[in-house]
């Protein structure tokens, strides 16, 4: 890979993201950038395997999250972390799509299930918390921005452009809510592939229809956004947060700085 920096036009990510619910760029971290990250995630994701061996080999593992928590990373490699997150590069995407104080909510991580026979699904990821007349109003208002960040080479995800603002089609509702005899693992005719490898970054809104698709080495870091004015602050886990000591050694800690003044107008 070839180190360079790459120009982005926000105001193009800014209308790809409004028409399509995403936006991909190829290249956008040098090698010195991805090896320095893939460094504290492949930590994280050892202990985390030791520490959860049951539940990785069972049935529904496919990704862990707090990897910026104290669980199993010192606050060297959290503060690596926070740095990266927050770094103006990382911001500049962030700020074409939430202009209104982006606040910092959370990380994932995603993997191979242990079961290679586990087969991968389409959902929308507010389905989780809301009922289908909810969740038809949930993919109206501001949503939450995932910024996927592969560690190795992945065959990447599969979207359904512009389901982040219209609801799904029949084809489409029948398979991620298996109905009618459909799987949520089987094909939609609207999917697109996007391929990744180590050095993009996809950037897609959490509750546009997705899968993520299994196999290669894939362990991808998910960095979740969301916009100050979204009901979201109560998903933050404050042990994910930088301490104060760690706020002074970042370069531009706005972002996090969003999410404690949230949490701290809700303990008011
Ligand atoms: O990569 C996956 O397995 C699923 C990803 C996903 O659902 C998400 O990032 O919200």
């Amino acid at each position: 890979m070839v180190s360079k920096s790459v120009e982005v036009d926000s105001e193009q990510l800014s209308k790809q993201y409004q028409k399509h619910g995403y936006f991909v760029i190829k290249d956008y971290f040098n090698q010195a950038e991805i090896l320095s990250l893939r460094k504290v995630i492949v930590k994280f994701h050892q202990l985390w395997k030791q520490d959860n061996l049951d539940f990785y080999q069972s049935q529904e593992a496919f990704n862990s999250s707090l990897i910026t928590g104290s669980q199993y990373l010192s606050a060297e490699d959290r503060l690596t972390l926070f740095k990266f997150i927050s770094a103006k590069k990382m911001m500049r995407l962030v700020d074409s799509v939430i202009t209104n104080k982006p606040a910092f909510m959370n990380t994932q991580l995603f993997f191979n299930p242990f079961n290679i026979n586990q087969k991968d699904f389409w959902h929308r990821d507010c389905q989780y918390d809301f009922d289908i007349e909810d969740q038809k109003k949930v993919i109206q208002g501001t949503q939450v921005l995932h910024l996927r960040v592969p560690i190795f080479d992945e065959l990447g995800m599969e979207l359904v452009p512009g389901t982040h603002q219209r609801w799904d089609n029949e084809e489409e509702y029948n398979v991620r809510q298996e109905e009618n005899g459909k799987l949520s693992s089987d094909e939609l005719s609207t999917g697109k592939k996007i391929k990744l490898a180590a050095g993009d970054i996809l950037v897609f809104s959490a509750d546009m229809i997705h899968r993520g698709l299994y196999g290669l080495d894939r362990l991808a870091f998910d960095i979740l956004i969301f916009d100050s004015a979204g009901n979201y602050v109560d998903y933050v886990d404050n042990d994910c947060l930088p301490d104060i000591s760690m706020l002074a050694e970042i370069p531009d800690p706005s972002v996090y700085f969003n999410t404690l003044q949230l949490k701290a107008k809700l303990a008011n």
